[in-house]
């Protein structure tokens, strides 16, 4: 018999401002042991309110595909990990100035009065018009995992490059959803963390480029740019990224530096 599938999501907050989040999308099987890893991240930020909720998903819905290659390169300090973005976006078909003020305006914070956005920007790769329907929030990336029986092999093969942050394995599987929507050709993003630096551009030809340097500790900004080709059904590729269920049923090369930073 085929197994139910459920989106499992958390939210913690304390009087109102957001802790810590998370989202899986799985087999009938696995709810229990990520409801309880849920738990266990969310209460280590002392939330005043933690919300876990288990929606079952219609199986017949789930789109599969393949996770990208993910290859970290090297770089020195933030200016040449966005030069190395801006590099990589243009080899995925952006146009330079709309991969130039994509990364200035993550820089800066995307959303109104320079706060950061809750989810992504979704940018037309050659005109550079911003699309999302509502610029404060932005479109989010949901319901998207590895099937169950490839787990275990992605932790593994995540640990063994010392890739180790649950950061990491988030990026790369929402990564590998967006590149999967139709009409997207390019990824960029890196953390609003201020202690978190690593982001990443991913696109089809190279997979999901790792830059250890897109920022400086402390700062705050971070966020996320969608860059899609015209020509595509704007209303499908935002349903797919919002909507469509979607499941990782390949993995990728992972090739990180061997933990040299
Ligand atoms: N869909 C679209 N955009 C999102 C989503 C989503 N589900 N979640 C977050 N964002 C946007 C939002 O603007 C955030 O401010 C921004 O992305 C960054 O989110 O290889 O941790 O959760 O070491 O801080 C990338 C590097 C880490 C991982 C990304 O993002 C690695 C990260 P954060
Ligand atoms: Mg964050």
């Amino acid at each position: 018999m085929e197994s139910r599938y459920y989106s499992v999501r958390m939210h913690a907050d304390r009087d109102g401002t957001h802790l810590s989040g998370a989202e899986r999308l799985v087999s009938e099987e696995q709810v229990e042991s990520v409801v309880i890893e849920m738990l266990q991240r969310a209460t280590g930020h002392a939330p005043s309110s933690l919300k876990i909720s288990i929606d079952e998903i219609d199986g017949s819905r789930i789109v599969r595909g393949a996770m990208p290659n993910l290859v970290e390169v090297p770089v020195d300090d933030y200016r040449s990990g966005r030069d190395r973005a801006f590099q990589a976006l243009l080899a995925s078909g952006v146009a330079p100035e709309v991969a130039q003020s994509a990364i200035e305006t993550i820089a800066r914070g995307a959303g109104p009065g320079h706060a950061n956005m809750r989810g992504a920007m979704l940018i037309d790769a050659r005109k550079g018009e911003r699309l999302e329907p509502v610029s404060a929030r932005g479109v989010r990336a949901t319901r998207m995992d590895v099937e169950p029986g490839l787990e275990d092999a992605l932790t593994r093969n995540l640990v063994r490059q010392g890739l180790i942050h649950h950061r990491i394995r988030e990026a790369l599987v929402l990564a590998s959803k967006v590149l999967a929507a139709p009409g997207i050709i390019a990824e960029l993003c890196w953390s609003d963390d201020p202690g978190y630096t690593a982001g990443y551009v991913c696109a089809p030809g190279f997979g999901y480029l790792r830059i250890p340097h897109l920022k400086e500790v402390g700062d705050p900004h971070g966020g996320r740019a969608f860059f899609f080709m015209p020509g595509f059904k704007l209303a499908e590729t935002i349903r797919f990224l919002e909507e469509t269920p979607f499941l990782i049923n390949k993995l990728g090369l992972i090739a990180g530096s061997g933990g040299k930073k």
